[in-house]
């Protein structure tokens, strides 16, 4: 929008810097250095970042590094569920779990309990019990569970996917017994065993507004109002790629506003093999889209992802010829996903190191096109550090037809490179660089807007590109 103000900021920053250099305190000048973890990133936003983790990743030495490193939060994939932890009658096994939940504490990790009650990964014994059994065995259950880790678990998923897809409750051993009056029982019997863990209901498909999530918001305000112990909404979030639900936000939102907290709690983003570069970017913007979904409601808590790295997903084993579905590749590199997720965060994937860097201040600056265009208009914000970047350009449609498939092109400062991008396909990295829609926000009604951005590495220039043309015209100061 105005090109005038980085000047003026870059000479004063060069000021202070330089006066701290002459007076011996550069450390003082240096501001907060931008988060170079995902944990340290969402705590600075009042979040988490998870993983989930199985008992044979603590031997994966590369698995628990980017773990160690980036999760301050961590869900046990398979170990607290009923299976194991009470695979017969009254003989509970709680070791498996146990180990996890020590190494939670050994690295600064909070719990989540997964979970309490749930049809899947059910001892045959439960479902084989005459049904007037069933209520005393998940109340032992769950008491029996929920006591063992009293204190240790900041959450308990003590209803784990409860509905069926068009929002009915699913008939299971204990809906079968207890009808829907079940869910309450539970959520009560967790609280008096530990009544400072969270309490949650956890479910898939409940990411966007539809009869599920209809369903269980009916739900959820029918047991508030009965005064059933409640806290939160696990949004398990095992999304297709390119279909994070655009209601997402919203639908947050409407269980927050219930007073509840809300969790994104197992996210993937499953791609069909091979994933190719477009699709990776592609999972780069759904990740953004729900880190800043979770930023954007108060009461979102967290993220999880379900898994450290694409060797220790899920989907392959369920969905055959789909994976690549989590932000680190099969050796444990970050994907785009990762750095779109941390730049979402507003952190940096600048690496830290025991050098230190050259003092800068995170600078906003912001340029845009050359007035006087016609169909669309532009804007346009670098948040730009030491040495990377992030830019939010946002396009409207000016003018009096609908876009159906656009290009944008501009041409990025020297020494500039984007290094992931969201929301369209960029290329080249550097130069003039085409921006071309997604395939989900090729439309832009009169008057509607997209917002598309990239992370850039720089070399000193963090300058905005200088103009903006939409399918070959220019566009307009937004
Ligand atoms: O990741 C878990 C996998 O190892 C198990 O085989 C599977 C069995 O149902 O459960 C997986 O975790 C599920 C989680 O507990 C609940 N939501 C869906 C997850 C993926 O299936």
């Amino acid at each position: 929008m105005h090109t005038d103000q980085r000047p003026r900021k870059l000479a004063a920053i060069t000021a202070v810097i330089a006066s701290a250099a002459l007076a011996g305190t550069m450390a003082l000048a240096r501001p907060a250095a931008a988060a170079t973890s995902l944990k340290a990133a969402a705590e600075a936003k009042g979040k988490y970042f998870g993983t989930a983790l199985v008992q044979s990743n603590l031997s994966n030495s590369a698995l628990t590094a980017v773990a160690n490193a980036q999760f301050d939060f961590m869900t046990p994939g398979n170990e607290m569920k009923w299976d194991t932890t009470e695979p017969s009658n009254g003989s509970y096994n709680f070791g498996p779990g146990d180990t996890l939940v020590n190494y939670a504490v050994a690295h600064s990790m909070r719990v989540r309990g997964h979970n309490l009650v749930w049809h899947s990964q059910l001892p045959s014994w439960v479902s084989s019990l005459p049904t007037n059994q069933v209520q005393a065995a998940m109340e032992a259950h769950i008491t029996t569970e929920a006591t063992h880790y009293k204190g240790q678990v900041y959450s308990w998923d003590v209803v784990n996917e409860p509905f069926n897809e068009d929002g009915s409750l699913r008939t299971d051993a204990f809906y079968n017994a207890m009808g829907s009056g079940y869910i309450a029982d539970a959520l009560r019997t967790a609280h008096a065993a530990d009544p400072n863990a969270k309490l949650y209901l956890n479910d898939y498909n409940i990411e966007g507004e539809n009869a599920k999530s209809n369903a269980l918001y009916t739900l959820v305000q029918s047991l508030i109002s009965q005064g059933v112990p409640i806290n939160g909404i696990g949004l398990e979030s095992h999304f297709i790629l390119g279909q994070v639900p655009s209601t997402m936000q919203a639908n947050m939102a409407r269980f927050a506003a219930l007073g509840l907290d809300v969790a994104v709690t197992e996210l993937d983003d499953r791609i069909t093999l091979p994933a190719s570069s477009a699709n990776l970017q592609q999972q780069a913007a759904d990740y953004t889209t729900v880190v800043n979904d979770c930023l954007a409601v108060t009461r979102c808590v967290g993220v999880s992802q379900w898994g450290v790295g694409d060797a220790d997903s899920w989907i392959p084993g369920t969905f055959p010829g789909q994976g690549a579905a989590t932000m680190y590749d099969q050796n444990y590199q970050p994907k785009p996903a990762y750095n779109a997720a941390l730049a979402a965060l507003g952190g940096t994937t600048s690496t830290s190191s025991s050098t230190p860097t050259t003092p800068t201040t995170p600078s906003t600056s912001s340029s845009s096109s050359s007035p006087g265009g016609g169909a669309c208009k532009v804007s346009d914000a670098v948040n730009a550090w030491n040495t990377g970047l992030t830019e939010s350009i946002t396009i409207t449609n000016t003018g009096s037809s609908a876009v159906n498939g656009w290009q944008l092109v501009f041409t990025l400062a020297s020494g500039q490179t984007i290094t992931s991008g969201w929301n369209a396909a960029y290329s080249p990295s550097s130069g003039q660089v085409t921006a071309t829609n997604a395939s989900y926000d090729a439309a832009i009604p009169v008057g509607g807007s997209v917002n598309i951005g990239f992370q850039a590495n720089h070399t000193g220039n963090t300058a905005a590109p200088a103009s903006f043309s939409l399918n070959g015209q220019t566009c307009a100061n937004g």
